[in-house]
């Protein structure tokens, strides 16, 4: 996979744009948000991606938006930040609770890095932004060699990254995927993140020019044809 919309249940979005999305190239969809999230807004939005085959892997960042019936779960594992809650406290209350319930085939986990300290999710994870190519560096060996997850997601959520940082951490990861999102804007951007990302996930432009999200996943058509 190369390229991933990543759709807000919290946010509206028209059917025909949805249909733009789903023929545009793309790889497929992440829904997941950070905040008001509730069941229905996801369910419209599963509703809405009824006519794809693509993938749809739901993101889960709260208990209230599990839809039982998804065929993907994507679980955060947020790796800097110092409050546990974000890293495996939330999860095992969950585990907990759920139990033999969990259908962990379906589950997979992604270390997120988070760098863009003005996103909400770096607030509300009490992300520690502030960190050398070297410290994000460490964290995708840390994810890959330590934890063994199998993705490692650096997110600039709202913010064009820094694509020698993105370089770097290409180099060291083999086993673990990479995912890149944040600030994607254009089609010059997600070439350049896709250089070195294995993924890329578009994710705000989607919602100001519908146009522009899709020339980020039309890129990857054409070099297939
Ligand atoms: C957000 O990484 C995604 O979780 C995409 O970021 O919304 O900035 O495109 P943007």
């Amino acid at each position: 996979m190369k390229h991933l919309f990543k759709l807000d249940p919290a946010k509206n979005l028209p059917r025909n744009s949805v249909t733009k999305l789903i023929h545009s190239g793309t790889d497929g969809f992440i829904i997941g948000g950070t905040d008001n999230l509730e069941i229905e807004a996801v369910e419209n939005l599963y509703e809405l991606l009824a006519e794809t085959d693509l993938p749809i892997f739901l993101e889960v960042s709260d208990e209230s938006m599990i839809l039982p019936e998804a065929e993907h779960f994507l679980i955060p594992v947020v790796l800097n930040t110092e409050n546990s809650k974000w890293t495996h406290g939330l999860h095992k209350e969950l585990i907990k609770e759920l139990g033999d319930f969990i259908p962990w085939k379906r589950i997979t986990s992604e270390g997120y890095v988070i760098l863009n300290k003005d996103a909400k999710v770096a607030q509300l994870t009490e992300a520690k932004t502030d960190l050398t190519d070297e410290d994000i560096i460490a964290y995708a060996r840390l994810a890959e060699n330590i934890f063994r997850l199998p993705i490692f997601y650096v997110e600039y959520s709202g913010m064009y990254g820094d694509p020698e940082a993105v370089r770097k951490v290409s180099e060291v990861l083999s086993d673990t995927e990479f995912w890149y999102g944040g600030g994607i804007r254009s089609k010059e951007q997600a070439a350049e993140m896709a250089k070195y990302a294995d993924t890329i996930i578009v994710g705000n432009i989607i919602y100001e020019d519908l146009e522009k999200a899709l020339e980020t996943a039309t890129i990857f058509m054409e070099k297939t044809v």
